[in-house]
């Protein structure tokens, strides 16, 4: 199939929902077959003090959600050693921007990760994150992002893209990392030779337009440096935030932004079903929808469960195995660089 222009995205959008499934399975089959990837992690949100208000974020520390944390190192090692002991091989760390804890306090968790669990992969730091600390500690980019080499962060989650259009984003977001600072960090991280993934929030004041323009931002940069490995598109959990957004995007429209994500970022290997913001059950629907990767087992959530999702102590690992396999597909554990572990 020929490159997708924005104006071919938009039609497609509106195609008979089910040719447009096939569509986008006929693409996830050429890249993935019948495989559905899922990795064996662990979230950890070691602050929610933030000096940024998004007004879509439920989870950080403010008016609605009074109850400021902010873990010592010896508490964010427990989990680690508590979930290596259970199997993980990656841990997912993503925190608020927490203008007192200190540049040491979020490098030195990642140093001591790193020396005692050295087989862990370390999936840390968004752009939204790498932007405040270069702010808050008068470094540049390039020098935080050797930092977190240095420290031992192997790859970056794909959290703070959001939506890139500049009116949305400055309603949703003002005052976070920018869309074009987003891409500049990404840029200089895959640059070095590192992986980092992407996501997009929607669901909320955004339209298609948006999402299309989003994705194609994306399609250029993974055009220039091949860093993406994987796409993830967050459904807008709704509660406890300032956002006041009062339908709920449908099912229907879920399932065709899944589509239009696989078929117009053509040149971005995975693109993940989210299960944490888009339902379990949706998420194994989406596997028809072109998605072939399921993020994991998460084991505890923040961030989503905080704005109402169903989130919060993750899912059994046998259950997602039999989960993925009740609905045809064929799970397969991956590690962190999409390296097979195990075809279940
Ligand atoms: O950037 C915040 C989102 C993201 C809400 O890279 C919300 O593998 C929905 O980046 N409704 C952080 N979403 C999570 C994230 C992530 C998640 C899973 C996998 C990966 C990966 C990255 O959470 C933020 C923001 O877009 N978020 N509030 C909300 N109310």
């Amino acid at each position: 199939m020929k490159r997708l222009s924005f104006d071919d995205a938009m039609k497609m959008y509106d195609m008979e929902f089910f040719d447009l499934a096939e569509l986008a399975d006929a693409k996830r089959k050429s890249l993935h077959g019948k495989k559905t990837y899922f990795n064996s992690n662990r979230h950890i949100n070691p602050t929610n003090v933030c000096k940024d208000v998004c007004k879509f974020c439920a989870y950080s520390a403010s008016r609605k959600n009074p109850h400021q944390y902010t873990m010592e190192h010896e508490e964010i090692l427990e989990i680690v050693k508590n979930a290596h002991a259970r199997g993980i091989t990656e841990v997912h760390i993503v925190s608020a921007h927490n203008p007192t804890a200190g540049l040491d306090w979020y490098m030195g968790a990642f140093k001591k990760i790193k020396a005692a669990y050295p087989d862990i992969h370390i999936k840390a730091l968004t752009a939204a994150e790498v932007n405040f600390l270069a702010q808050q500690y008068d470094k540049s980019y390039d020098e935080i992002l050797d930092m977190m080499i240095d420290s031992g962060v192997d790859s970056m989650p794909g959290g703070g893209a959001e939506i890139f259009d500049e009116k949305v984003r400055d309603y949703i977001c003002k005052g976070k990392v920018t869309s074009d600072q987003w891409i500049e960090i990404h840029k200089k991280w895959h640059q070095r030779g590192k992986k980092s993934n992407v996501t997009m929030l929607f669901g909320h004041v955004e339209n298609r337009a948006h999402r299309i323009d989003h994705m194609m931002r994306i399609r250029d940069l993974q055009d220039e440096t091949g860093g993406f490995n994987c796409f993830i598109p967050l459904v807008y959990q709704t509660e406890n935030n300032f956002l006041n957004v009062k339908e709920h995007i449908t099912a229907n429209e879920i399932l065709r932004t899944m589509a239009m994500s696989r078929l117009v970022l053509d040149n971005v290997p995975n693109l993940k079903a989210y299960w944490v913001t888009s339902t379990v059950n949706l998420a194994l629907i989406s596997q028809e929808f072109g998605a072939n990767d399921m993020d994991g087992t998460i084991e505890k959530e923040s961030i989503n469960s905080a704005a109402g999702a169903n989130s919060a102590n993750g899912v059994q690992f046998d259950e997602f195995v039999q989960l993925i396999k009740n609905s045809g597909f064929t799970p397969v554990e991956r590690d962190s660089s999409y390296n097979e572990l195990k075809v279940w």
